[in-house]
């Protein structure tokens, strides 16, 4: 059988037969989950109040952590101070990305996107995917704080609290303190997802069109290659949404020109030299790259909602190994075609750009799933001292048959326009060398 049938199987299976029962946000919580909160929690006072060995406080302490809290434990206020330094990125803050290495970025929110694009195959369903995205998700909190004049910490979205609710979610309920609202409503079939040797058939949710008002509703996704959705299945013919009109039909300016947008310079896909960049999927890097305004779509899924559970959160913290904790998040922790697979489901429960795993950074949701992703990694760390410096797998995608690298302390991590490379070993804690966070 061929490699990607196999994953397929994985993962389809995962996604279409989901035979586990999915438990509703208002079941209890399973009492092993809460204590590993609680063990989490007392990780982090034990850690901030240890003395450095001049005796003195330790650099990140007490005083100055900053503290990650779930979007509804923020007052009304901090969601707001939130949403507009968001919009700063994308409205007042231009790329700092080489124009012809990167025709397609026009303002920050793209750096992001563009960086996360670039290396998205060396980043995922491998041992570098909890580091690599723990420091994407930290340098847009330092974006947000340092160029946009963010105050607070970076929140997280505990799906959790809506896998049983989802379309009531304060997240997503599109007001001004809302992380933006779902995308219109339009008849539509499934979305065709080929990344990392995978086909997958993604279910339709309860959306699909582009966010028509509240947070987001003006936000234009400047790159990334447009994803395949089927047709509905009646004679119905779709309404393809605008690209560069907002709610109130009001004409949206990109930061700059499009005029060099049709610039089609070879790109180096790795910001680097060498090119040793081998790509195992469809995505076309060069076109990715390229100048694509339209507007930000979602298409919220009960479906993958389901999946989003307090129990599914314990099967994965009780993985026993780094190797073990990324396949189960990924969905590949062996054959199981029923097990949960929380890190595509907690994209594919927002859908649109969410459903495309290298542009999904375009839409912000994206740094509030993987800040929970982050909360989980961290508190599964934290359960045992050797796991904080543990790494695991290797650096090949879907590795079954272990032919990549193994995943080393010392391994460079590429950060593409918003960081360059980083070492592995000084990403695992998050209260040591860059970082002073910890979660709510
Ligand atoms: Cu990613």
């Amino acid at each position: 059988m061929h490699l990607s049938t196999i994953i397929s199987s994985f993962l389809a299976g995962a996604t279409f037969v989901a035979a586990a029962p999915a438990k509703r946000a208002t079941d209890p919580i399973p009492v092993e989950y809460v204590s590993m909160l609680n063990s989490y929690q007392s990780y982090v006072n034990t850690t901030l109040s240890k003395k450095d060995h001049r005796n003195g406080l330790r650099v990140c302490n007490h005083r100055n952590v900053q503290v990650r809290k779930e979007w509804r434990s923020m007052s009304k206020r901090e969601r707001k101070k939130y949403v507009s330094a968001v919009q700063c990125m994308y409205r007042n803050r231009r790329s700092q990305a080489n124009r012809k290495k990167v025709p397609g970025a026009r303002n920050r929110l793209d750096d992001f996107l563009a960086s996360h694009l670039v290396v998205s195959e060396k980043i995922h369903f491998n041992g570098h995917l909890f580091p690599w995205h723990r420091h994407f998700v930290w340098l847009y909190e330092q974006a947000l704080r340092e160029e946009c004049g963010y105050k607070g910490a970076q929140p997280y979205w505990d799906w959790t609290l809506d896998a049983g609710n989802l379309l009531a979610s304060p997240v997503f309920d599109g007001s001004d303190t809302s992380m933006g609202g779902n995308g219109e409503y339009f008849p539509h079939g499934h979305t065709e997802l080929q990344a990392f040797g995978l086909d997958l058939q993604l279910p339709p949710g309860t959306g699909g069109g582009c966010l028509k008002s509240g947070p987001f509703s003006d936000l234009i996704v400047n790159m990334g290659l447009n994803q395949t959705i089927a047709p509905p299945a009646s004679n119905v013919t779709a309404p393809i949404p605008k690209t560069l009109e907002t709610a109130d039909n009001k004409k949206v300016e990109p930061l700059s020109s499009p005029e060099t947008s049709n610039i089609t310079s070879p790109v180096d896909p790795t910001f680097e030299t060498e090119k040793t960049f081998e790509p195992v999927g469809l995505i076309k890097f060069n076109e990715a790259l390229n100048y694509n305004p339209r507007c930000l779509r979602r298409d919220l899924n009960l479906f993958w909602a389901e999946q989003l559970t307090a129990s599914h959160v314990l099967y994965l913290l009780q993985a026993s190994n780094a190797d073990q904790l990324e396949k189960r998040i990924d969905g590949w922790d062996g054959p199981d075609p029923t097990q949960p697979a929380m890190h595509p489901a907690g994209h594919f429960v927002v859908g649109g750009l969410q459903n495309d795993p290298f542009a999904s950074p375009g839409d912000p949701m994206f740094f509030l799933i993987h800040a929970q992703i982050d909360r989980l990694y961290t508190i599964w760390q934290s359960q045992d001292p050797a796991r904080l410096y543990q790494v695991g797998g290797t650096d090949k995608p879907l590795d079954l048959n272990n032919e990549g690298n193994p995943v080393k302390l010392n391994d460079r991590l590429n950060f593409g326009i918003v960081d360059g490379k980083r070492k592995l070993k000084n990403l695992l804690n998050t209260m040591d060398k860059y970082y002073c966070y910890a979660y709510e």
